[in-house]
């Protein structure tokens, strides 16, 4: 598949969607505002004397925004699912969701629209649209760099910010192993635009107050397996509301756990909503999370996978454990 088709599918369409994944980020929502930017560019240079030819280009999620959102002004291009409503809709197009439940009742869409586009990074993708667009690299905003010739779009500060918001989100300011060469090439360009990208850096990886509170118990209480060179930690509902944590503190945390010396693996888990917990996985050696992940279906990158599950904490632990285990000794 190349990217190719799917730009000359958006450029035949007049009414299109687009939508991110639950609990967003600054990959899925920096892919999303900049390709939303860039067809606001194209629609300004072809169109501009046609206004009827124009495309509507809109932007809705099932969820609410992250804090460091606020930030930004182009917040307000964002709607809410189902207040957001439309009727014939040429291309619903899910931005960095490896499946269509990642877009939660959003998907609902997908009977008012024609045709379906995924444009996603994650490997475990499961393909769910009419044409997908599945690439393993850093971030969906890489990708969507890519837009810019495809549209013929100069690239400029407004779309760079938020391109460069999605790499170092998806990269750990650039420190994960999912960091190549184009990365870089990619965010020089975006740096040449004049973006402030210290201010950007501030903005998603600044410590909150609650994440200071999270990370002291975190560093306190989280547990190792010696032999496993795994770190993890599960955080309750009450632990949270003890420590005042707010919905998107708690991102980073399997990161933070992985950063440990000695350390290869980790899980950071927690209470979610219907008696279910979130695991996030990490990994830095030859493990492989994206196989554990999956075990419970979820899924993602070889180095960083999740899931959501019923299953109770303890049981979890046992069981990536376990896992972690198999792998060791295969090796
Ligand atoms: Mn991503």
């Amino acid at each position: 598949m190349e990217l190719k088709r799917i730009a000359d599918e958006i450029k035949e369409a007049q009414n299109i969607v687009l939508t991110i994944h639950v609990n967003s980020d600054g990959d899925c929502i920096g892919a999303a505002l900049a390709l939303m930017l860039i067809l606001d560019r194209y629609n300004k240079k072809n169109f501009s004397d046609k206004i009827y030819k124009m495309k509507n280009v809109r932007l809705v999620l099932d969820d609410k925004l992250p804090k460091f959102m606020e930030h930004f002004k182009e917040r307000a291009l964002v709607e809410y699912y189902p207040n957001f409503q439309m009727e014939n809709i040429d291309l619903l197009i899910a931005i960095d969701s490896a499946n269509i439940e990642r877009i939660g009742n959003a998907a609902e869409l997908r009977k008012n629209a024609k045709k379906m586009i995924n444009i996603d990074h994650h490997i475990s993708n499961t393909k769910y649209a009419d044409i997908n667009y599945v690439e393993n690299v850093s971030s969906t905003s890489e990708i969507i760099y890519r837009f810019l010739d495809l549209f013929d779009i100069e690239l400029d500060k407004e779309i760079a910010s938020f391109l460069y918001l999605g790499i170092i989100n998806d990269t750990g300011n650039f420190t994960h192993s999912n960091v190549t060469p184009e990365t870089f090439l990619i965010s020089s360009e975006l740096i040449k635009t004049g973006i402030d990208n210290s201010e950007i850096t501030d903005v998603l990886f600044g410590v909150t107050l609650g994440k200071a509170r999270l990370l002291g118990e975190v560093y306190r209480n989280f547990e190792i397996d010696k032999e496993l060179k795994f770190a993890y930690y599960y955080l309750s509902d009450k632990k949270a509301e003890e420590l005042k944590i707010g919905r998107d503190e708690t991102d980073g945390m399997s990161e933070t756990l992985l950063d440990l010396v000695g350390i290869e693996a980790s899980l950071f888990l927690k209470d979610e909503k219907e008696e279910k917990v979130k695991g996030s996985l990490r990994s830095k050696s030859s493990y492989d999370v994206n196989e554990i992940g999956m075990s419970f279906g979820g899924g993602g990158h070889k180095k960083a996978a999740g899931f959501n599950t019923a299953e109770n904490p303890e049981k979890v632990i046992g069981k990536v454990k376990e896992e972690l285990k198999k792998q060791l000794t295969k090796q």
